[in-house]
């Protein structure tokens, strides 16, 4: 076997021999002292593509919704999120490690929680004996859900319901630039509703390693003070911002190539009659779909035999992803792994 055709996720991806060299010629200096010209031209760069006053870039998507709602609470607050969120299912439990907070998950409809779920759910002021309710969070796309977009209406009217009860507004925007190109609705317009947004470099955009938080002044430097206390302080780190540059500069319009790869994997797989697939979900990069006639580890089992690696998704769910390193042809010998595997 050559290589494996890998859709386990965007975050595989491998920086291109430009995305290398920029990456070696890249100007450094230490910034932890905010001296490493690189990182300060991509905080930059970032804050203005995300219309926010200032941006810190931070070593993973983790950390950045961490530091973000590390910022808005103060331990035994509460924050509302979607059952199928990233912060509730793959953060290992960090909320409560590293801020002492709880989160409240809502069941939504492809990840979208709307305002009449939520409001019952807002603890009362006057209840000491209840969690403060302080933040409420949105993932855009949502990954569990299947690459889904948030339609900006509902933002909107979430939005007027967290400043009716003084709330603060977290948008976990790892995949952002997928919403963004899927529905030609600026990141900075997505990013105008909440006060604080982080997004990944290392996903679809194909950097090896980073992510972006931004927000207003007075948030960037508390921050920039809870990244160095959760150890994400890092020194000449130029070396891989260049690479989050180099894709936040390139490497955005051609997440909708990403797209249509991935509606037509869902098109061949809808047709399959030992899938069930929700074809309304597939919306960005993401597939999620369910093995009708094996189980999810037999599955995984037998499309790696063949060449194909997916991950799991919800659960009793695979996961495929479309990203950069994913061609043409590849997506002609998934169909096929597909067929033989589930004939
Ligand atoms: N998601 C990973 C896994 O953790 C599931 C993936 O392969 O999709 N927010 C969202 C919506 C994410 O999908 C991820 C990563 C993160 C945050 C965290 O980013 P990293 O892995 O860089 O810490």
């Amino acid at each position: 076997m050559n290589k494996f055709i890998d859709l386990r996720s965007d975050t595989v991806t491998k920086p291109s021999p430009e995305m290398r060299k920029t990456m070696a010629e890249a100007e450094v200096g230490d910034d932890v002292f905010k001296e490493d010209p690189t990182v300060n031209k991509l905080e930059k760069f970032a804050a203005e593509l995300l219309g926010k006053e200032a941006a810190l870039y931070v070593p993973s998507g983790v950390m950045g919704n961490q530091i973000c709602l590390n910022v808005h609470t103060q331990p035994t607050d509460e924050v509302i999120c979607e059952s199928d969120s990233h912060i509730f299912n793959y953060e290992s439990g960090s909320p409560a490690a590293l801020s002492g907070i709880q989160l409240l998950p809502i069941n939504g409809k492809q990840g979208v929680i709307t305002p009449e779920q939520v409001e019952p759910f807002i603890r009362p002021k006057s209840a000491y004996y209840m969690p403060r309710t302080k933040v409420i969070e949105v993932e855009n796309t949502h990954n569990r859900a299947g690459g889904t977009i948030h339609p900006i209406e509902n933002i909107i009217v979430l939005e007027k319901l967290a400043d009716k009860y003084g709330l603060k507004k977290h948008l976990d925007g790892a995949r952002i630039w997928n919403a963004s190109v899927a529905t030609n609705i600026s990141v900075a317009e997505y990013a105008s509703h909440f006060d604080s947004i982080s997004c990944c470099l290392s996903k679809g955009l194909g950097a090896p390693v980073g992510s972006i938080i931004a927000g207003d002044k007075d948030f960037i430097t508390e921050a920039y003070r809870v990244r160095k206390s959760f150890g994400g302080g890092m020194r000449q780190v130029g070396i891989i911002a260049a690479a989050g540059l180099y894709a936040l500069e390139n490497n955005r319009e051609r997440l909708i190539e990403d797209h249509e790869k991935a509606k037509m994997l869902a098109n061949v797989i809808d047709k399959n009659p030992n899938f069930k697939i929700d074809l309304s979900a597939v919306q960005t990069n993401i597939l999620i779909f369910e093995p009708l006639t094996l189980s999810v580890d037999e599955a995984l089992e037998k499309c790696k035999e063949k060449g194909l690696l997916l991950s799991v998704g919800r659960v009793g769910s695979l996961r495929a992803i479309t990203h950069l390193d994913v061609s043409d042809e590849d997506v002609k010998e998934t169909i096929r792994i597909l067929k033989e595997v589930f004939e």
